[in-house]
Formats: structure tokens, sequence, C-alpha cells
């Protein structure tokens, strides 16, 4: 695409993101208490990480201790953001620095400094943060004493925990995500990492083949009391400042039919139903989908809505939808268990996949971005879109990672096509800015980052920062708005 006029919009939001649980490490430092990544272990692609109920520093190595030292380094961090050219920062406030436990009387004032300078050095080299509140952090406490979200409990605590950072950064922070891909909700991964409630295996896997209606029912019920939480945040968020702008955040699922069969196609249409528009509804139209009854009743769900909640869910739609993208799956009827099954679906037989088996597939973001926005038409921002790789640092220091660059120039397009289409896209913020930790695999040696840092799978190194091939390239993809795609 060379053009030399831009499709993209002035103030168009260009920048990176991050985790907290991923990226800063100190994990027990300046009063922090444990949240649920600090008790998950490494793994690999054929070793799944597990959760331990204590945390044995012995015998297992816990790959948030240590992230990417993004605690010691922000201002180096933050200064080559900027150096990038980056408009923001997307990040998450690690809840269990705020409040230790989650239901601790008073904030942990170490804590609240350590984002107010985070905040400031953004501002100061002109970078606007966007931050999701709870990125797979709640508090261990929370998960132990009060089962995590499946108890009513938590709303009213995780509201507390809002109220005081929406106070502490008004002016600072105006751009918000209340809980990272919530739609992950709907499967063990999703209640692992947000509430710490373990399959038999103990292990962190997608999918748990042993779940019970009664399992599935306490999902469901967690995400419930998520949406009320959600929905409570927006009103409050804009209450404390009217120029604050909530999004939801959801892992954008796109799924095609496997063929032509119509069987197929229902079963697509199946899979967007519960994996996207389940909780999009909820959060972007304030009710819970038609076609929530009939899944409630055939997986044998009932849950727990108090007489309030449905007027909470109708007050508190999002501004905007925030997603990330970075695979597409097949839909195919009667495929629950199937050899060649991935998580998700079947894989595509017509794309290329990364080393770790997701599809890349830059035309489905465009087929994406139309399918929420006639949906919803609020505006939309991608905020994690990215390649894992394996890559080595040459002799002379240089990183050349074309995968990443190859990767990122196709989806702009699409991108670029989607708003000639007539999208609003707000902005996007690459998966992720620098090298950190995998949520899935607790590796370091998947790298997404534009920026290296050396470290290995086990917090050996010295965590040096050097600059890849793909920052030099986003620099001046941003530099020019979206034109220089070279
Ligand atoms: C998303 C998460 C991120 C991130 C990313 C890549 O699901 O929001 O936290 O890690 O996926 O996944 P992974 O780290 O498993 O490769």
């Amino acid at each position: 695409m060379n053009k030399e006029t831009t499709v993209f919009p002035k103030g168009f939001l260009w920048g990176g993101a991050t985790a907290a649980t991923q990226c800063e490490g100190a994990w027990n430092v300046d009063g922090k208490g444990a949240s649920v990544l600090d008790h998950c272990t490494n793994g690999d692609k054929e070793h799944p990480r597990l959760v331990t109920e204590v945390i044995d520093t012995e015998k297992y190595f816990y790959p948030s201790h240590e992230g990417c030292k993004q605690y010691e380094h922000f201002e180096e961090d933050i200064e080559l953001f900027a150096e990038a050219g980056f408009k923001t920062y997307r990040l998450s406030i690690n809840w269990s620095r705020i409040f230790p436990n989650g239901d601790d009387e008073t904030p942990n004032q170490a804590g609240l400094d350590y984002y107010r300078r985070l905040f400031e050095k953004c501002r100061e080299h002109g970078i606007e943060p966007t931050v999701t509140m709870t990125h797979y952090d709640i508090p261990w406490h929370l998960c132990v004493e009060y089962g995590g979200w499946a108890n009513r409990k938590v709303i009213d605590l995780f509201l507390k925990y809002a109220k005081t950072i929406l106070t502490e950064y008004k002016g600072l922070v105006t751009r918000w995500l209340t809980h990272n891909e919530i739609n992950f909700g709907t499967i063990s991964y999703g209640e692992i990492i947000t509430s710490g409630i373990l399959p038999k295996s103990g292990r962190i896997l997608m999918q748990d083949p042993d779940a019970t209606t009664e399992d599935v029912n306490r999902r469901f019920q967690a995400l419930h009391h998520e949406f009320i939480a959600s929905a409570k945040v927006v009103q409050l968020a804009h209450e404390i400042d009217p120029e604050n702008e909530v999004g939801c955040m959801m892992c954008g699922f796109a799924f095609y039919p496997l063929t032509c069969k119509p069987e197929d196609v229902a079963e697509a249409q199946r899979d967007m139903e519960i994996w996207n528009y389940y909780c999009m509804d909820v959060m972007c139209k304030g009710k819970y989908p038609y076609w929530a009854k009939r899944y409630w009743k055939e997986h044998g769900i009932s849950l727990e809505i108090a007489e309030e909640d449905l007027s909470i869910l109708a007050n508190g739609m999002v501004d905007f939808i925030s997603f990330s993208y970075y695979r597409t799956d097949c839909s195919k009827a009667n495929t629950q268990v199937v050899e060649g099954r991935t998580d998700f679906g079947m894989p595509n037989p017509m794309l290329e996949a990364t080393e770790w088996g997701w599809t890349i597939d830059p035309q489905g973001l465009r087929w994406l971005l139309n399918e929420y926005y006639a949906r919803y038409e609020k505006p939309l921002m991608i905020v994690e879109n990215g390649i894992g790789a394996y890559e080595t640092q040459e002799a002379d220091g240089s990183i050349h990672d074309q995968a990443r660059i190859d990767y990122m120039r196709e989806h702009f397009k699409a991108m670029a096509q989607a708003i000639e289409d007539g999208v609003e896209l707000i902005g996007y913020t690459c998966w992720s800015a620098i090298d950190i930790v995998s949520a899935g695999t607790g590796e370091f040696k998947k790298r997404y980052g534009l920026i290296y840092v050396e470290a290995d799978d086990l917090g050996n190194g010295s965590y040096k920062r050097t600059k890849k091939d793909s920052f030099y390239w986003y620099q001046k993809v941003i530099s020019s708005n979206g034109v220089d795609l070279a």
C-alpha cells in the first residue's frame, strides 16, 4: 500500500501493549501481594503450566516473579516507546499491588506511587496510557478465601479497587479497559486465571475435559459477576471524570465454517455467538443475547441474577470495544472431540501457522472488524496483535525479526481496508511492546516484542533491552501514520 495520503484517521492511537503479571516482575516487593499468576509455574508447548497452591521456588520457576523486570526498568522502557513514536501504551495495573489481599481496608501507597510515576513518565513523553484494570491478576487471597469471581462479594471489592485507581489517576489516565479477554471466562482457562479455580489436572489447559455441569454453571455465574462489576465501573468512571472512556476487552475470535455444509455454517454461527457475542452483547447492548436462555438450558446453567442486575447492565454499556486478534479457527459440526482439533476448533488448511500452531490470517482481521462494527457501531481498538517467535541476537547485537514485520504489515493493510469499508477504528497496540512472559505457556522464548530482552525461560540473563528490526520499521509506520509500510 503506497498511498500518498493515509487512510488512518488523524490522532490514530498507534502503540504497544503489555500486562503487569507478564512484564513487571517484583512480585513481592513494596507491599505487593501475590496474584493468581504468581502461583503459575513456567511451561512450554508440550508441558502445560501448573498452578501451585503454595509458591515453592525450590521446586518450580514462576515467570511472573521476574517478568521482563519492567518494575525496575520502566523509565528506560517508556523512553524506548517514545522513541518508537507510541501515541499510547496499553498496560495493566496489578490489582494486588494496590490491594495486596484484595479485601484490605486501605490501598498500598507504594503501589499507587509506582503507577503514578509510570503514568507521569508516559505523559511527559506525550504517550497516553490505555489501562486494563485486571489482566489475569486477581489477588490470590480472593481466590482462596472467596473462590474468585463466582462469589458476588468480589464485585464490591473490585469496585473499591476501581474507585481507588480512577480517583488516584484522574487526569493522567482517561482510557480504561475493565477485564482482559473477558470471554475466556466461558472456559476452564479463563476461570483459572481470573479465579484460581483449578481443573482436576492442576494444569493450565484451555479446555477441561472433566468439567461437570456444576463447573460450567460456576463459570457462567462468575462471568455474570464480572459483567455487573464492569457495568458499575463504567458508571463510576463517568461520574469521577466525564473525560473517561471505558471499553470492554475481548479475545477476538473469528470462526469460519470448515466446509459449506449447512451444518458447519450453523456451527460457525454458534461458535461466533458463544465465543464473542455472549459477552459483547451484555457489555455493548446492556443485555444478554436473545439466544442466551436456550444456551443456558442446553448446558444446565441456572444463573442467580439479582433483581437490580438487569438495569445495572442496561446502564453500564461500554463506550468502545477493544479486542485482541491473533488467529482464526474453523468450525465443523459434531467435532467436540476429534483428532487434529485445536483448543478452539479445526485448523484452517488454507493458512500458514506460527510455531505454536496459531494461524496467520490478516484478512480475517478485516472480516472481524466489519462483523463487530456492523453489530455494535461502536469505536473499535485493536489492543493486542502480533506474532510469537523464537528469536536470537546476532553477534553484533542486532535482532532480525522479519516475520514480525511481515505479520504486522499484512495486518495493517487489512486494517486500512476495514477503515476504507467505513469501520471506526481508533487505535492499535501491538502485542507486545517489549519481550515479556507468555501468558499461555509461561515461556520467555515465545517472543512478541519490538524490543529484545536478554533473558531465558528460567529468569537467567542481563535483561538488557535491544531494539529489533521491527522497532525501526514500526517507527516509520507510526511517523507516516500508516503510509510507509515498506
Ligand atoms: C492474550 C493475552 C495476553 C498475551 C497474548 C499472547 O490472550 O491477553 O496476555 O499473553 O494472548 O498469548 P501467549 O502469551 O499465550 O502467547
